[in-house]
């Protein structure tokens, strides 16, 4: 066969694997981890960074002896065959010492970050407990008295101290941008303790597969200003007024559907299944940050879950339209 022909059509697809691939690459997208934002996310990133540049230096120096040596002992017609060697103790001492030094490095700083992001969280922090559920997330500030579900607040510059637990099956708590990922067990409680430092919407998703809408179990991290924190977390202890209008309809369906026996909505009910709703109307998403919070979708969402989230833990309960559109008027009130 001719050689340069059978030889373009690789290159050129192995040109275009490339392509690809580097084409799906991003410094920037919202779930980087190459820009940090907190105290624990820049400590992994700074351990990412040393053993990056160590990878690079040393694949630079094996591609470089690889090609030096089909360069220098490169085939040539007619030479007579090398002399042939078996096992080298020198070389083979060196290339099983080399590697556990490199390891030996890495270890160095890989194990100091584990030892620092598990230590106790300081007095001072925030705590916050998460309960990661199919396929919502739960929030619970217990010194606040104040629950919400899949939008954390946080406040910039005070450290955080979340008391990961799930109630169901194992999932995983990961926000790149604030640290590395923790897996919330059930029947276990586990500490993720960091200090958000920069004021901004974070995303988050679950990291542990837990069924059908794993990839739907969403959710943000707003962290505020500490003035902008004190303001929200005093909205969500406020009880809602009485609504007008619409509203007023789709409190009724509200109070009198099966609703109330899966959600709360400070002063009106007391269900524990589903997100608090209390203030759903502040939040910026729905299920689990899977679409822009707006009446229509909520409407939609209240009529027929499960066309919108596969294996959604709420049932459809047979709406009709126009009730749908009042209780999500009820809903987009509650703020
Ligand atoms: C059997 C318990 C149950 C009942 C009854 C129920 N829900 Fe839900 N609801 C849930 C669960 C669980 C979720 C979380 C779904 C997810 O995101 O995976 C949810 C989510 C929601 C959300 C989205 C919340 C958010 O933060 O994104 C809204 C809004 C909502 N329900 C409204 C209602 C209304 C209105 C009714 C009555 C017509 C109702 N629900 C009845 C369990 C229930
Ligand atoms: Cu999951």
């Amino acid at each position: 066969m001719n050689r340069r022909t059978s030889g373009q059509p690789a290159v050129r697809s192995a040109l275009g694997a490339l392509v690809l691939t580097l084409g799906g690459c991003a410094w920037d997208t919202p779930m980087t981890t190459l820009i940090a934002r907190s105290d624990f996310g820049r400590e992994i990133l700074h351990v990412y960074s040393i053993i990056a540049w160590a990878t690079a230096g040393i694949a630079l120096v094996v591609f470089g002896v690889l090609a030096w040596v089909l360069a220098r002992f490169r085939a040539t017609p007619g030479a007579p065959l090398p002399a042939q060697t078996r096992g080298h103790t020198l070389l083979e001492i060196a290339w099983t010492i080399a590697p556990a030094l490199v390891l030996l490095v890495i270890s160095v700083p890989t194990l100091h970050v584990i030892f620092r992001t598990q230590a106790a969280p300081p007095a001072q922090a925030l705590e916050v407990t998460v309960l990661g559920r199919q396929w919502w997330w739960e929030f619970r500030y217990p010194t606040l008295n104040i629950a919400t579900a899949n939008e954390l607040h946080l406040p910039a510059g005070r450290p955080a101290a979340l008391r990961l637990e799930g109630p169901d099956v194992i999932h995983s708590f990961w926000v790149p941008q604030l640290g590395g990922k923790r897996d919330v067990v059930p029947g276990r409680s586990n500490q993720l303790t960091f200090t958000p430092q920069v004021p901004g919407e974070y995303w988050g998703q679950c990291a542990e597969f837990c069924g059908v809408s794993h990839a739907n179990m969403r959710m943000r991290v707003i962290v505020d200003a500490p003035d902008a924190f004190e303001r929200w977390a005093a909205a969500q202890r406020v009880t809602p007024a009485p609504p007008t209008g619409l509203a007023a309809q789709g409190k009724a369906i509200f109070a009198s559907g099966a609703c109330v026996a899966c959600h709360t909505i400070r002063g009106v009910s007391a269900g524990v299944l589903g997100p608090d709703l209390t203030t759903f109307g502040s939040r910026r998403t729905l299920a689990a940050g899977m679409f822009p919070n707006t009446p229509e979708r909520v409407a939609e969402w209240v009529k027929n879950p499960g066309g919108l989230k596969p294996g959604v833990k709420m049932p459809a309960l047979g709406l009709t339209d126009d009730q749908a559109r009042a209780v999500a008027a009820y809903l987009a009130s509650l703020k």
